[in-house]
């Protein structure tokens, strides 16, 4: 049964360490007060009267429980009837009411990216982005308030969050000059170089239209059709068959802004720039055993790792930056089309240059009202930043709203709480359904006279957007992509060159897992002439596993460009170290053991924002610390780090585990479901630490010597030297294995 319950241990002492109470209150609590965000953010009106106050943004007023009307109900659990035994009566307003908006709650969910978690945070500016852009919220020290919303791309609105995937990244900035909206993925590099395939690649990777399967996966046919089909979709693809494919965390990705887009300065100079997201705590993935484990274990493991974090106050942080090229004629930059959005230029030719810091610090009070509803769009931008020509860009510019407006019921979802522009909006957009507006004056249109001739049009010094005046290429209609665009294997080759041995047999694994899914000859055949065109030996390996043929490459591979370098450090995500946060450390504990260290260990890990979960035979507390989990509902995937600090032999409420990856230890020696945590947290490369009769434990399922085990007497000790190496992410030594 997949396990719901992994909220993060509650602290003694916190507030959330207090049991629910189990009976119904009977007295009232308070009305909720409005949230932050809904405070003060009222749409001017045209007539600069005073607004009126936004009701509909304080849901869930008063005290009793009401019809939309507000008439206070005596009974929600009984339908009007004729009589005790006959008839539900259709006057029962109440009934129908509550029947009928019940039916209607579900909204489609997105096309793609319909599976997600978001956060609120803030970003602040840190200025030294003024030389190429006059945009405010990157001022020197400017605090914008933020939504960030992270998803998987392929996958139904319920599917797993660990699936094989490209995830979005995509942050709406509240500025003071309008909503600018970053809408970014984890991969700097796209599928399609021209947004007309977006529906071919999107229709590829979606479930087979008569099964509806597979769901939330790119092993299958129809992808591995498209992607053989399509060249161009050869450098994407080999990204997410690296371990960037299965983050460890939506807080340990990277973000790109994938297209080069065009800022201006306050003098008009203009500059094109790639935008990129690096996450303070590095950026790590899962191996593809846990990745497919958590599926069934915790389909919501990056849902809940976010929420988590930020609940227990590792707030997760990001710096934006900048890649800057001249905005010359081209539009290239060291022989790469920074128009081509398959394309990214590697940070040896191109640092990134900081210009600010997002921090994610509150969690959404309704998954629906902001999660949900929350409406990206790439063409949301703000003085001084603008869109360039890119063939994928500027389909996105249409594609956006148009989807939103089946997606959110009507033209008015921009007057949403969480859409809602915290600059002030007097836009003449009026009715429509959903219309929340209560909009005064008599003249929405400009000029008028009758309103005041309200409202006016921004000045020069008013920081109002400004369309670039680009110079247009010369050329005629045509139904065409630039010459430039056409090479589609050096890219990926410089990435795989770029890859650690140990991540390029991560790769190797992935295309022999996503081909060996294909039941078509001609597709993994056609699959292996990219991967030959890409490098001869990833092409070699994959094709022996799948028992078939290697091809011969068919691209002249020494006259390609390979963008003036070989390989590029930053692409490994191997050979860092980095902080700790929000990292999640079982504790196996014996209750009938010596507990007397353990509130004290506890604390230790809570105190550097690390969420302990002691994981015991049985529920209720050990020693004052409340239980995490049990025998029964824990798994290893859901810890970074296994601390034992004991060793019960026997789980007073269980049989022994039939499960046999289980093993079958000394008698006496593991019990079975600790040695299978044992077991898999070795096989995933993590730290393992034990003291006292955890030791026992760790010496039966484990080679003595073994890297990354770390044995001792005191509790604290040990988990320091365990944290220690949580910093590398894994411990690396211990692969090759079969993970
Ligand atoms: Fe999107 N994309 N996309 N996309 N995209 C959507 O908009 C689309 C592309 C991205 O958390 C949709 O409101 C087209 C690139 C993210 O709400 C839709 C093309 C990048 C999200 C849409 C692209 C993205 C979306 C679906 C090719 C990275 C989730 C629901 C021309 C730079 C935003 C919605 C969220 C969502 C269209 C390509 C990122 C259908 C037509 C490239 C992160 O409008």
């Amino acid at each position: 049964m997949a396990s719901t319950e992994h909220a993060p241990t509650p602290v003694p002492g916190r507030p959330n360490s207090q049991p629910p109470s189990l009976e119904e209150p009977t007295e009232p609590t308070a009305p909720l007060s409005p949230k932050p965000d809904q405070q003060g953010v009222q749409p001017r009106t045209p007539t600069g009267a005073e607004p009126v106050p936004d009701r509909a943004t304080t849901a869930q007023q008063g005290e009793f429980l009401t019809t939309s009307q507000g008439a206070r109900l005596r009974d929600t659990d009984h339908s009007l009837k004729a009589g005790r035994r006959g008839p539900v009566l259709l006057q029962d307003h109440h009934l129908r009411e509550k029947i009928t908006h019940f039916d209607h709650e579900r909204i489609p969910e997105r096309v793609v990216h319909a599976r997600g978690a978001a956060a609120h945070g803030v970003f602040e500016g840190y200025g030294t982005a003024e030389p190429v852009c006059r945009a405010g919220f990157l001022a020197k020290g400017k605090r914008t308030e933020v939504f960030t919303r992270f998803s998987t791309v392929v996958g139904s609105r319920g599917s797993m969050d660990t699936a094989r995937d490209t995830r979005g990244f995509a942050t709406k900035f509240y500025t003071d000059e309008g909503t600018f909206d970053l809408v970014a993925n984890n991969i700097p590099v796209f599928f399609i170089q021209d947004g007309i395939k977006f529906p071919d690649v999107v229709h590829a990777a979606k479930p087979h239209p008569d099964r509806e399967i597979p769901q939330a996966q790119s092993a299958h046919d129809t992808f591995w059709d498209f992607v053989s089909l399509h060249t161009e979709a050869q450098h994407h693809t080999l990204w997410f068959m690296g371990d960037r494919g299965i983050p460890r965390s939506y807080r340990m990705m990277e973000g790109f802004g994938i297209h080069t887009f065009r800022l201006a300065n306050t003098a008009g100079e203009t500059s094109l720039v790639k935008f990129h997201w690096k996450p303070q705590l590095g950026v790590h993935s899962l191996t593809w055993e846990e990745a497919q484990l958590l599926g069934g274990n915790d389909p919501d493991f990056h849902r809940r790792d976010l929420a988590d974090a930020i609940e227990a106050g590792a707030h997760p942080s990001w710096e934006l930056g900048i890649q800057v090229f001249p905005d010359n004629e081209e539009q290239s930059f060291e022989g790469i089309d920074l128009l081509d959005p398959t394309k990214f230029v590697p940070e040896e030719l191109a640092p990134v240059q900081p210009i600010g810091r997002l921090t994610l610090d509150r969690n959404p009070s309704n998954y629906f009202a902001e999660t949900e509803q929350v409406a990206f769009n790439p063409g949301h931008l703000v003085p001084g930043i603008d869109v360039t020509d890119d063939p994928l860009l500027q389909v996105r510019l249409f594609s956006y709203v148009d989807t939103q407006l089946t997606r959110l019921g009507g033209p008015n979802f921009a007057q949403l709480p969480i859409n809602r522009a915290h600059a002030p909006v007097n836009d003449m957009l009026r009715d429509g359904y959903g219309q929340q507006g209560d909009h005064s004056g008599i003249a929405p249109y400009h000029p008028n006279s009758l309103d005041g001739g309200c409202p006016f049009m921004a000045g020069e010094m008013d920081s109002a957007f400004e369309d670039l005046p680009v110079r247009l290429p010369e050329g005629v209609k045509e139904r065409e992509l630039s010459a430039t665009f056409e090479d589609h294997f050096s890219q990926p080759r410089l990435f795989w060159r770029s890859m650690t041995p140990l991540e390029q047999d991560h790769i190797v694994d992935a295309y022999s897992f996503e081909l060996g899914k294909c039941y078509e000859a001609t597709i993994r055949e056609r699959q292996l002439q990219s991967l030959a065109n890409i490098d001869a030996d990833l092409c070699g390996r994959v094709a022996a596993a799948l028992g078939m043929p290697a091809p011969a490459s068919t691209v002249p591979v020494e006259e390609e460009s390979d963008g003036a370098v070989d390989s590029s450090a930053p692409l490994s995500q191997l050979g860092g170290r980095w902080p700790t946060d929000g990292r999640v450390i079982g504790i196996v504990v014996d209750p009938d053991g010596d507990n007397s260290a353990l509130l004290a260990l506890h604390e230790a890990i809570v105190a550097v924002s690390m969420t302990p979960v002691v994981i015991a035979p049985r529920g209720g507390e050990v020693a004052g610390v409340p239980v995490g989990r049990t025998f029964g509902t824990a798994a290893s995937v859901e810890f970074d780090a296994l601390l034992l600090a004991g060793n019960p032999l026997t789980a007073p409420d269980s049989r022994p585990s039939i499960d046999p990856k289980a093993g079958a230890p000394g008698a006496g020696e593991v019990e079975p479901r600790v040695g299978k945590l044992i077991d898999e947290c070795w096989r995933h490369a993590k730290a393992i630490g034990a003291w006292a009769e955890g030791r026992t434990a760790l010496e039966a399922r484990t080679a003595p010597d073994g890297a990354g085990l770390v044995l001792g007497e005191d509790g604290q000790a040990v988990f320091g030297e365990v944290r220690t190496l949580l910093e590398s992410h894994r411990v690396w030594e211990r692969f090759p294995a079969d993970a």
